[in-house]
């Protein structure tokens, strides 16, 4: 089983959508291990995002997903990080195919409401991120 971490951002928190896309997950097969509700700070976000640190878009990204609250979620499933990028769409919503969360939801590149990790090693990094081994559930 593989696992990846998800995140709902700010703007979809904002607009509802938390139901709407953990369902999608669930549809698709994904099971979810942990979740939580927290809002980062701007440090916070910076250390989740800093692979991306010399990007012209980093202080605008991290000033986004300190801006409200989120939801992270570990899902799991065979697959998991595939099958959770193929659900959310390319980064940019325009570019998005029909059908997936980002086309749906997603208002720019920038604010695309969701997150999820692209490899294994960006997974190993961001799930500890945000959760201990003691709050992740076993497979029931
Ligand atoms: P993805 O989330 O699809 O893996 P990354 O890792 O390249 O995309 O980018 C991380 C986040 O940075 C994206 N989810 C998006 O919010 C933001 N982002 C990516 N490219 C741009 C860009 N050209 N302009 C503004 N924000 C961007």
């Amino acid at each position: 089983m593989e696992r990846t971490l998800v995140i709902i951002k700010p703007d979809a928190v904002k607009r509802n959508l938390i139901g709407e896309i953990l369902r999608r997950f669930e549809e698709a097969g994904l099971r979810v291990a942990a979740l939580r509700m927290l809002r980062l700070s701007k440090q916070q976000a910076q250390g989740f995002y800093v692979v991306h640190k010399e990007r012209p878009f980093y202080d605008s990204l991290c000033s986004f997903m300190s801006e409200g609250p989120v939801v992270a979620a570990v899902l799991e499933a065979q697959g998991a990080i595939e099958k959770v990028r193929a659900l959310m769409g390319a980064t940019d919503p325009e570019k998005a195919q029909a059908g997936t969360i980002r086309a749906a939801f997603g208002t720019s590149i920038e604010r695309n409401a969701v997150h999820g990790s692209d490899s294994p090693a960006s997974a190993a990094f961001e799930i500890p991120y945000f959760f201990s081994a003691l709050e992740i559930m076993e497979t029931p």
